[in-house]
């Protein structure tokens, strides 16, 4: 079923796809491209078979596609929260904001496949009854983005966008956002803020987008990679998608194999797929080396040991039971020589950074989880650091506007819960009180 392409790209050199990557050499990115995989059929079969907003949202909601951005929320359910007598406008956004270390896949889908994209928001917006979408790209990511505003000039001179798609009554202007780098931008209210012209900082949550979104005005946004899993799930039916995953987590999901691994890559594979079989497609850890652990779902997920990940399934219950997130699907692969204090030593720095500064423990506690892993990497940690460490995240967590606050303390409370005598081996003179590991 999976398909092998030897595309390369700057970060991977492999895609294996399995319904959005399927087939791609990074020359058949074009419209006609495209068409010949199929592309644009969903779309045609939804206005020509006159297919209703309530029965596109039913098929979804059968596929059991959950959002790939992170959150893992039921794309369906988020579709039909969007009033459909609403008298003003409406958005559709595209969040293409892909910041979170290690996840690289929707970079790749723009990249490679854009059109699936496009088609994706098209059917999206037809279902909510939506007239203007905008897809908001990272700022760092240029060729990405060059090529998905190249591929929307494709898909408006063929009649897949604009007004009267494919001689029908339903019209949708879509439009391509540079974002300007942030991490914090990947989240969704910072990236409405941001698209409005703003600083990009988080509003607070309740209201949902789908109330109060760009604008102030009703907004419905999805990840890349959702918007891609749409075509396919109206040419195919929604219970197709479902039976190629397990339930409650329906299709395939793109992994970012990255780290310690012989052939880092964007795998996609059916939800459900062992681990041992991601890692064992990803070339399998580096030669001479064993696993340690692995970050499952980009680093705001935390961190499992090598043990409790070879027994999971890659889906969103099954790392979740696991005490950990699927994510976004960056699986960041640590072998034996890793040490998670200079690990975490790492994100902690990336969390202080990213902080937008909004809300006081995210904006003060980022610095002090950073400054005392620092100290206890450099051998000038103190005997009350470890407590320290764990009071710091139990003030950030759950007490931030946005979860940023959480992605970077559930890390610090993963490493220490897993690894505390890594931490404790380079205090001096730490009585510890595990003992230690070999
Ligand atoms: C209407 C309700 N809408 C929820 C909507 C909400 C959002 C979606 C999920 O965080 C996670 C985070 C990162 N009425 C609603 C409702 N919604 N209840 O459903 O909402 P939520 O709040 O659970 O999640 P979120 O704020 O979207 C996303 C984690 O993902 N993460 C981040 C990855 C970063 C990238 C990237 O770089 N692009 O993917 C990775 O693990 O920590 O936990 O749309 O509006 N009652
Ligand atoms: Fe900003 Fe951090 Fe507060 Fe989020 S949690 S709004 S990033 S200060």
């Amino acid at each position: 079923q999976f398909q092998a392409t030897g595309v390369q790209t700057c970060f991977h050199d492999r895609h294996i796809g399995a319904q959005i990557y399927a087939g791609l050499d990074g020359t058949n990115w074009r419209l006609a491209d495209y068409e010949a995989r199929g592309g644009y059929q969903a779309l045609r079969k939804i206005l020509t078979e006159g297919l209703t907003p309530d029965q596109v949202i039913a098929e979804v909601k059968a596929s059991g596609l959950r959002g790939r951005g992170g959150a893992g929320f039921p794309t369906g359910l988020k579709w039909s929260f969007m009033p459909r007598q609403f008298p003003g406008q409406k958005y559709l956004v595209c969040n293409s904001d892909e910041g979170e270390p290690g996840t690289c896949k929707d970079r790749d889908i723009l990249q490679f496949n854009p059109h699936i994209v496009i088609e994706g928001m098209a059917i999206a917006a037809y279902a909510m009854g939506i007239s203007v979408g905008y897809n908001y790209i990272h700022g760092e990511i240029f060729k990405s983005y060059d090529r998905f505003e190249e591929a929307l000039e494709e898909a408006r001179a063929a009649g897949y966008l604009g007004d009267k798609i494919m001689d029908s009554t339903y019209n949708f202007q879509l439009h391509a956002a540079h974002g300007f780098g942030a991490y914090i931008c990947g989240e969704e209210t910072a990236l409405l803020e941001s698209l409005e012209g703003k600083k990009g900082q988080p509003r607070f949550k309740p209201p949902f987008p789908a109330s109060f979104g760009l604008y102030g005005k009703p907004t419905t946004i999805n990840n890349t990679e959702t918007f891609a899993a749409v075509p396919w799930i109206i040419r195919n039916g929604g219970p197709a998608y479902l039976e190629c995953g397990k339930p409650n987590n329906g299709g395939t999901k793109i992994y970012s194999v990255s780290g310690d691994v012989e052939l880092p890559g964007n795998y996609e594979v059916p939800m459900g797929t062992p681990f041992s079989k991601l890692l064992e497609l990803a070339g399998g850890v580096r030669k001479g080396r064993t696993l340690k652990a692995v970050i499952p779902g980009g680093s705001s997920s935390p961190v499992l040991p090598a043990e409790i990940m070879m027994a999971c399934t890659m889906d969103y219950d099954s790392i979740a039971k696991a005490g950990s997130m699927l994510g976004s699907g960056a699986v960041i692969v640590m072998d034996d020589s890793r040490s998670m204090v200079e690990s975490l030593k790492r994100l902690s720095y990336f969390y202080m950074h990213e902080s937008c500064g909004q809300c006081t423990p995210c904006r003060e506690g980022t610095g002090w989880l950073w400054r005392v892993v620092d100290r206890i990497h450099n051998g000038q940690g103190k005997a009350t650091d470890m407590d320290l460490l764990n009071s710091v995240a139990d003030n950030i967590q759950g007490r931030t506007i946005c979860a940023l606050g959480d992605a970077a303390a559930m890390p610090v409370r993963a490493m220490i819960k897993h690894y505390r005598h890594e931490f404790e081996a380079l205090i001096p003179g730490y009585v510890p009180k595990t003992p230690a590991k070999a």
